[in-house]
């Protein structure tokens, strides 16, 4: 079953798998116009849309511009198909999204975007995402294997592991990909089809722990959604410090691992 988000709800989503689900737009989930939403703490996998987005499309129409942004964190897109966007599949203008501590990989796009599509079809508007402590690995595409940024799109990317870096998306002449700190382009090596990073990961401890996102699905039940996300995608403590591993990342305490499985030992 695909799950679609229609106009003008704050939708909150969590904790949820999907599994081989099939669609023409956002084979698992397509949220259209809402006003906001928060997407956490899920899996995509195997899921099929023979249009845009395999996993996940949101979509900000005019006048439901995802006012409130669109928080999609700590979840993991693993072996799905589109024709653009494999994984996932951001479009229109004025779509404000925070990625954080995703985990692609195996996905596949017939055209482009492998594992991550933004398509800004409204000039001058152009949507703005910001892509952080992620994993972009192993994803196929024709163009942008990783990374598509369609017509009008502007993408940031922090403390992320991409295959092929920077030079190995496809951004359009008036989209703009910033390149900021602390990125990779180093195998992740993943241990199991889990995604759980093997010891000798490169992103572990690697992250920039002051940019874990505030609970607002609450996945730990407390009633208190200002502090920061405790779990990663599957439930385990997010921030843990692997002493054998130097802290290359950044932050105060335990260093955030790239991607949305947290090495616990
Ligand atoms: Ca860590
Ligand atoms: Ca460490």
């Amino acid at each position: 079953m695909s799950v679609g988000l229609p106009h003008g709800v704050f939708a909150v989503v969590t904790d949820s798998i999907f599994v081989g689900c099939t669609a023409v737009d956002g084979g698992g989930m397509r949220i259209e116009g809402s006003r906001g939403a928060v997407v956490s703490h899920c899996t995509f996998t195997g899921c099929v849309a023979t249009g845009k987005g395999g996993g996940l499309k949101a979509y900000s129409a005019v006048t439901h511009a995802l006012d409130e942004g669109l928080c999609l964190h700590e979840t993991r897109f693993i072996g799905n198909q589109a024709d653009v966007g494999g994984g996932l599949h951001l479009s229109h203008g004025k779509t404000e999204a925070l990625l954080h501590g995703l985990t692609f990989n195996g996905n596949s796009a017939s055209t482009a975007g492998g594992a991550l599509a933004c398509h800004g079809n409204f000039n001058p508007f152009s949507g703005l995402v910001q892509l952080r402590n992620s994993i972009l690995w192993g994803n196929t595409a024709p163009s942008g294997p990783e990374i598509a940024l369609l017509v009008t799109f502007d993408l940031t990317v922090e403390y992320s592991d991409v295959q092929g870096g920077a030079s190995g998306a496809r951004v359009d002449p008036n989209s703009q990909l910033a390149w900021l700190q602390g990125n990779l382009d180093l195998d992740p090596r993943f241990e199991n089809a889990h995604m759980t990073l093997g010891l000798s990961s490169p992103c572990i401890d690697a992250g920039n722990s002051f940019y874990v996102p505030e609970d607002r699905a609450d996945i730990d039940g407390d009633r208190i959604v200002g502090e920061s996300v405790p779990y990663d995608a599957v439930g385990q403590m997010r921030l843990v410090d692997i002493p054998a591993v130097p802290d290359t990342g950044v932050g105060s305490g335990p260093i955030i691992d790239m991607g949305a499985m947290e090495r616990q030992q």
